[in-house]
């Protein structure tokens, strides 16, 4: 059998239950084969936990670009930092990149998508991505999506659509909302979860009414990132479900704040000032004195300063303490990968920022 499941790409196959691409007779004789995987994603909101290594992912993905191709690189917007892929930019010089800043809807209704892409302008250079064009879009909300249609299907006339970007971004969701602009009687073809690691093998699909070809791709999962160490629990803390509310701490030197237990920012000396935090609703922010901090974080980790928890892998208990100073200046982002940020004023201030080991912070120019 050398046919792929049309949900998630992995090849079919009748023979070992429970793997990759594992399909009934019954199902694979459908017109639209899916596998058991699949079917149980899309039926019951089940997960399998992911299985592509980078080895596949970069195979996967050069395989889809061994052609001239429009490239649609979709990163997630409350995730910039995490959204870039590592050592693809030589690949991408050879095609047209169009970037796509998905998931705008999670952002606070006042913020301004024109600033929002003139930020990832600046960001995408300096993070030697040259894209031909930026688009803020909403795969859920459907924002944006019919001009990024619109600029792919002028590109795209004699080359295929190939969407690569991190696991969980939101490719598949796109791609789905693309074919409905395209053709509204058509399905969510593609198999989206809100697990990193849902689409396997690329996937191409020609759609009937535009002739433009789309090709699905794997996501790259990474250990720099939050949202591919937590266990499936501590997955739903940490992700937003919906719009954003900014949290503001007004806060005076000798004091901390923690996210959860997966961050912790002590503001070591600099006049009082405010941190706004952009995270998940539902993620647990407390305030402490520095003095308490240790601690606290020893007597209510995997409690009140949860996630983690007892199932995410242990080494997201191994804190690692990095100092961070900065000067009077432009507003700052504090950047907590899969986490999300802390938005700092400006004012002259020295921090100590503590993140699992392995996470990587950053620090850009604020995006609110
Ligand atoms: N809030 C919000 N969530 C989105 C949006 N687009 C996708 N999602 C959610 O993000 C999660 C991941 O979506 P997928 O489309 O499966 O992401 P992917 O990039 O294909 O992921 P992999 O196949 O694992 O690489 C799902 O829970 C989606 O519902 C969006 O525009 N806004
Ligand atoms: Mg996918
Ligand atoms: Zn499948
Ligand atoms: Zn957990």
């Amino acid at each position: 059998m050398s046919m792929v499941c049309t949900g998630c790409g992995a090849p079919l196959q009748m023979e070992r239950e429970g793997e990759k691409g594992y399909i009934t007779g019954d199902a694979f004789m459908r017109e639209f084969p899916l596998c058991q995987r699949c079917y149980r994603i899309k039926h019951y909101g089940e997960i399998t936990p992911a299985s592509v290594t980078e080895q596949d992912y970069r195979a996967a993905v050069m395989r889809a670009l061994e052609r001239p191709a429009v490239v649609l690189y979709a990163v997630d917007l409350f995730d910039f930092n995490g959204s870039v892929v590592r050592g693809l930019q030589g690949v991408l010089r050879q095609h047209e990149v169009i970037l796509a800043a998905n998931k705008f809807d999670l952002f606070p209704l006042r913020t301004n998508p024109d600033r929002v892409r003139s930020w990832l302008w600046r960001e995408a250079r300096r993070h030697e991505l040259e894209p031909a064009e930026v688009f803020v879009v909403s795969a859920k909300s459907g924002g944006g999506v019919q001009s990024l249609f619109d600029r792919l299907r002028r590109d795209a006339r004699d080359k295929p659509v190939v969407v690569v970007g991190m696991a969980n971004v939101g490719k598949s969701s796109l791609l789905n909302k693309i074919l409905q602009l395209s053709d509204p009687e058509e399905g969510q073809l593609y198999t989206t979860s809100p697990f990193p690691g849902t689409t396997l093998g690329a996937l191409a699909f020609k759609m009937a009414k535009t002739g433009m070809t789309v090709i699905d791709t794997p996501g790259l999962l990474g250990t720099h990132r939050l949202q591919d160490r937590v266990c499936t629990d501590s997955l739903k803390q940490i992700l937003p479900k919906q719009r954003i509310r900014p949290r503001v701490y007004q806060l005076h030197a000798g004091q901390t704040l923690f996210l959860g237990g997966l961050a912790r920012l002590d503001f070591v000396s600099g006049n009082s000032q405010s941190f706004v935090v952009y995270a998940a609703n539902q993620l647990v922010v407390h305030r402490t004195k520095l003095e308490n901090a240790d601690e606290l974080y020893e007597r209510q980790r995997g409690r009140l300063l949860n996630p983690p928890c007892s199932s995410c892998d242990p080494t997201l208990q191994q804190l690692v303490v990095k100092k961070m100073g900065f000067k009077e200046g432009r507003p700052v982002d504090v950047v907590i990968p899969g986490l999300g940020w802390i938005r700092l004023s400006g004012a002259a201030v020295d921090l100590r920022l503590h993140t699992p080991a392995q996470i990587e912070p950053a620090v850009r120019p604020a995006l609110i």
